[in-house]
């Protein structure tokens, strides 16, 4: 009989305290099998790999990857599966909330049906252990949506606990999205129809110590990722985003606007170069907010910080300068023949927000 290497993945950020007490434990329950064992911690603040460092000397089947310019639990997971020899791959949280007897039943699972095995909180015999009522609800709505984008359907898609077999990661790779918290769902998400899962019922335990890192910031991202396997296919995030900010942006000018008009106005009637120069005011006062907006919010994970902000900045006016003058000209032109003004701000702008978006996808964010 041939036996398979199993190669287990802890993903951590700030687990020192656990991994103590985790490691011995995980040993003797896989000692009846060939594994590895591979932490993949993103600089935990409180070196949890230098812990993890220390109780791997003199261990040939513990790895340390400590990721120094990534953050994030799915990403590190895919790393740890990359730098993985076995033939099966699992996951498992580095907390404690998840049964570790489970690790060979979840083995022998993929062995068999050369698929997934999923640890799961929601079949006949696995529970969700002492949540609370507002986490327990959230859950149950985000592994509802989950569902419907999945092509292999199981009860509990949002399970950090599973188990794979190498082939199926290997295929899936070079679609898996590796933003947020939700590995298991973007391998469901992908891979083909006819993969086999199986789910093992455990029931989810308390961590042992530390706090979880399912942050607001993590529930977004989630939201963010149902967008982009759904609509985003056809519609990107990153556009609608631009298109919210450019929103808020237009709002910017029209305030902007009436600000420097009304007082270059003086009470007097608006001439066509008081109405220009105000424009003009107004539309670098709203780049400026775009800017700083699509930097820290739009393009987040590709930020631009230090110099490289301030470079892209000046890409940035030189991209919306065709905006803006088609933003002028446009307002311009409706005010020299009778528009309100504002209505004339108004329309001017969201000529230059469709422009913009183009430029600077093109030009200041290019991958
Ligand atoms: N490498 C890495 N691990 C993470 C990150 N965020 C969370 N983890 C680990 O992923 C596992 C699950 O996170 P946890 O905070 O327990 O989430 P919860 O169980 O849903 O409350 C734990 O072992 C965390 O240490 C991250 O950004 N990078
Ligand atoms: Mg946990």
């Amino acid at each position: 009989m041939i036996f398979t290497m199993i190669s287990l993945i802890l993903p951590t950020y700030n687990e020192a305290e656990n991994i103590p007490e985790l490691l011995p434990k995980i040993e003797e329950i896989l000692s009846g099998i060939p594994h590895e064992i591979i932490i993949v911690d993103d600089d935990s603040p409180d070196k949890t790999w230098q812990v993890a460092l220390d109780l791997s000397q003199n261990k040939e089947d513990v790895h340390v990857i400590r990721r120094v310019d990534k953050r994030g639990l799915s990403s590190a997971v895919i790393d740890g599966f990359l730098a993985a020899k076995g033939d099966v791959f699992a996951v498992m949280d580095a907390d404690g909330q998840h049964d570790m007897e489970l690790l060979p039943k979840l083995y022998v699972a993929v062995k068999e049906n050369n698929g997934l095995a999923i640890g799961s909180r929601y079949i006949e015999g696995g529970s969700v252990g002492g949540w609370d009522e507002r986490r327990h609800f959230l859950s149950k709505i985000a592994t509802k949506m989950a569902l419907h984008i999945c092509s292999v359907k199981v009860k509990d898609p949002m399970s950090g606990f599973f188990a794979l077999d190498r082939k199926v990661f290997e295929e899936v790779l070079p679609r898996l999205n590796p933003k947020g918290f939700k590995i298991l769902l973007d391998l469901l998400v992908h891979v083909p129809k006819e993969t086999k899962a199986t789910e093992t019922p455990y029931t989810f335990g308390v961590r042992q110590l530390g706090k979880s890192k399912l942050s607001w910031k993590v529930q977004i991202e989630f939201l963010e990722y149902l967008y982009d396997v759904t609509v985003g296919r056809f519609i990107p995030l990153t556009f609608v985003k631009f298109c919210i900010v450019g929103t808020f942006g237009v709002f910017v000018h029209l305030i902007a606007y009436g600000v420097i008009s009304r007082s270059i106005m003086d009470g007097d009637p608006l001439t066509i170069g008081g109405f220009s120069f105000a424009v003009i005011g107004a539309t670098e006062i709203a780049i400026i907010f775009n800017y700083l907006l699509n930097n820290s919010w739009t393009f987040a994970h590709q930020k631009l910080r230090g110099t490289s902000a301030i470079v892209g900045f000046f890409k940035y006016n030189v991209a919306c300068s065709f905006g803006a003058l088609a933003n002028w000209a446009v307002s311009a032109y409706l005010f020299s023949i009778g528009w309100i003004d504002f209505l004339a701000v108004f329309t001017g702008a969201i000529v230059g927000v469709m422009w913009n978006y183009t430029m600077n996808r093109m030009f200041t964010w290019r991958k």
